[in-house]
């Protein structure tokens, strides 16, 4: 009695560690299923050998019915799961699609598109075994070959069932031949011997196993059954087991339950997916690594077009350099000559020219002498004179020149890339070439604007530097002459009054008068010295406005360039944007491929543990109980 129990005991840790280690490979396998049909450069055969696998890993015991028309394949199945209906049998051809029966909650049939139904239904046999049923063999290979052939492959054995009254006949010898050459394990199945008395019944299956040995060479294991009795058994809810008995659908029973006894054939039953996912799996990875550095190429052309937009930019950057530069030069002249022409109103020996402007300017007489020649400034004609206006005037004609020039080049560096970028999609290999989204091709459109729209705010300072600046100091220069001629003319008059009342008081110093004229006409010249003084004051303003006006114009003129530049460099990107994405998602599904194909691999080092301990752990645990 202990012994039966422990016997019991382990066989159900046994069935639950199976099932366990099956669950675990069946999801290892539905994951790498995800993975693998979108690995690069992978078969479609390999693929299939893995769906082959999980089919496995999914059916715990598979066992095939095949059969001529009318042997009773369908009746033995509905007998053996103790339901009468649950497949159709007739006397005529009866069964016309291959269904395969699986443990389900609730009884229903699924039509797939195929030529494969299922059929689910609470028996607690199909925790076991899944069964497959089949159309007579008369029509089997002719339809359903390729299903047919691949349920042969994939069954654990095979029950070719035959008609007790129409045993081993010609046919049949050729199916029993036929199927042997798969390799399977092949089991006689002979029907309806409920029509035969014993001795005939006997004598039958000595016939069968004469026919085998002489005709194939083999003994075929061979039992008898009535799927009659089977089911008469089952009449009236209670299994009646001497009618059971005497069905022979019992050895169907006990055989399945020795199949899963085994653990080592159990432990194959495992195995099996597990080596072809493995070999697969390995492939797979292999794949990948050979994409992976196919993969590095891409990558290099990625940095490669990187290294060639910064260049390119430097490249653009230098051209807005070189023209700031020119720019700086142009303002630098304009400072230096400015200031040469204020000098030279300035200058010692214009002191008294100056003196007298101021006092023509004093007494009102210069707004009708201006107006006379024209409103001609002093410092206008100095400016004239030392071409001081020219630089400026320049600037719009080296300002005009930078936008073609930043064009020209984007344009040219577009075309290069753009050729650069087809050869390079030219070499990839066909797979990874197909998943080039869009058109690698120049924009049909150039936006001006940014370089367009500055040049109002350019404007505005050049603007400044040519009329602002001369006006500022023409009124400077007035302002100047004005002082000067009211300081010499205050000299005079007051050296005049004061000669006056000397001549009166200090006729005893006959000198004095003397030293005082002296002395008046040095503070004279020292109004005039005082002018050059006064005039490189000037320049000295003048020439640090100039620069400050020339750090405005550069600023807004570089912000502007920058702009176009940066909308060159998108141009760029954009032109040749089909192959960058390409190479950034095939990178990522690369990785990703990877990581999951390395998560697979681990798994399966787990799960080929878990398949070498089972059912040694239990036999421990069994031998202490
Ligand atoms: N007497 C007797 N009749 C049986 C037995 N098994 C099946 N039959 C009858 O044989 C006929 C054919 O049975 P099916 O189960 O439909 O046979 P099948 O092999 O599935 O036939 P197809 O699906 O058409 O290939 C039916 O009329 C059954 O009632 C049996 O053990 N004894
Ligand atoms: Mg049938």
């Amino acid at each position: 009695m202990g012994n039966v129990l422990v016997a019991e005991n382990l066989e159900t840790k046994l069935a639950t560690d199976y099932e366990a280690i099956r669950r675990r490979e069946y999801e290892l396998i539905t994951n790498l299923l995800d993975v693998l049909p979108k690995v690069d450069n992978l078969s479609e055969d390999r693929v299939a050998q893995v769906r082959d696998a999980l089919f496995h890993a999914d059916h715990p015991y598979l066992m095939v019915f095949v059969g001529p028309f009318s042997s009773g394949k369908s009746s033995i199945i509905n007998a053996l799961l103790g339901k009468e209906d649950l497949l159709h049998v007739g006397v005529v051809p009866t069964t016309d699609r291959i269904s395969i029966l699986r443990w389900g909650e609730e009884s229903q049939r699924l039509s797939s598109g195929g030529d494969v139904d299922a059929v689910f239904y609470p028996s607690p046999l199909l925790k076991k075994v899944s069964f497959v049923d089949t159309p007579g063999l008369e029509s089997v290979f002719q339809k359903h070959e390729e299903t047919t052939r691949k349920f042969l492959h994939r069954s654990d054995v095979v029950l070719l069932v035959m008609l007790a009254t129409q045993a081993m006949t010609a046919r049949n010898l050729e199916y029993l031949q036929t199927l042997k050459e798969y390799g399977k394990k092949v089991i006689l199945v002979i029907n309806q011997v409920d029509l035969l008395t014993p001795e005939e019944a006997n004598s039958v299956r000595e016939y069968v196993l004469d026919q085998s040995k002489a005709k194939l060479g083999f003994e075929p294991e061979i039992w008898m059954v009535s799927a009659k009795q089977g089911l008469a058994a089952l009449e009236g809810g209670t299994l009646n087991q001497e009618l059971w008995q005497a069905s022979g659908l019992n050895k169907i029973e006990a055989y399945i339950d020795e199949q899963l006894g085994d653990v080592d054939r159990l432990r194959q039953k495992l195995r099996t997916p597990l080596q072809i996912t493995q070999n697969v799996s390995q492939a797979a990875l292999a794949a990948v690594r050979t994409n992976q550095s196919a993969l590095d190429h891409y990558q290099n052309i990625s940095s490669n077009v990187e290294q060639q937009l910064a260049a390119q930019k430097r490249e653009q950057e230098k051209i807005i350099r070189d023209t700031t530069a020119e720019i700086s030069a142009q303002f630098g002249a304009a400072a230096m000559n400015g200031s040469e022409a204020i000098r030279d109103v300035f200058r010692f020996s214009q002191g008294i020219g100056l003196f007298t402007r101021g006092v023509v300017e004093l007494i009102g007489l210069a707004g009708l002498l201006r107006r006379s020649q024209g409103n001609v400034s002093y410092i206008h004609s100095a400016f004239d004179k030392r071409k001081a206006f020219i630089p400026v005037q320049e600037l719009p004609v080296i300002v005009d020149k930078l936008a073609p020039r930043l064009e020209g080049k984007d344009i040219q560096d577009i075309d290069d890339l753009v050729k650069y970028a087809h050869k390079e999609v030219g070499a990839l290999p066909p797979a990874i070439r197909e998943k080039v989204i869009g058109n690698i091709q120049a924009p049909l459109q150039y936006d001006r604007t940014p370089l367009q729209k500055v040049r109002t705010d350019l404007e505005a300072i050049e603007n400044e530097a040519r009329v602002v600046e001369v006006e500022k100091l023409d009124q400077a220069v007035k302002n100047t002459m004005l002082y000067l001629a009211v300081y010499e003319i205050l000299l005079i008059v007051f050296g005049i009054a004061l000669l006056n009342i000397w001549g009166q008081v200090a006729q005893n110093q006959p000198q004095l008068p003397f030293i005082l004229l002296i002395l008046l006409i040095g503070l004279g010249l020292v109004g005039l010295v005082m002018m050059p003084v006064r005039g490189r004051i000037m320049e000295t303003a003048y020439t640090n406005r100039m620069l400050a006006l020339q750090a405005r114009y550069i600023e807004a003129l570089t912000k502007a360039a920058d702009k176009q530049v940066v909308y060159g460099l998108q141009l760029r990107r954009d032109a040749i944007a089909p192959l960058t994405r390409l190479i950034e998602a095939q990178t990522q599904i690369q990785t990703e491929q990877m990581n999951q194909l390395q998560a697979a691999e681990q798994e399966m080092v787990g799960i080929e543990a878990a398949l070498a301990a089972l059912g040694k752990k239990g036999l421990l645990s069994g031998l202490r109980g």
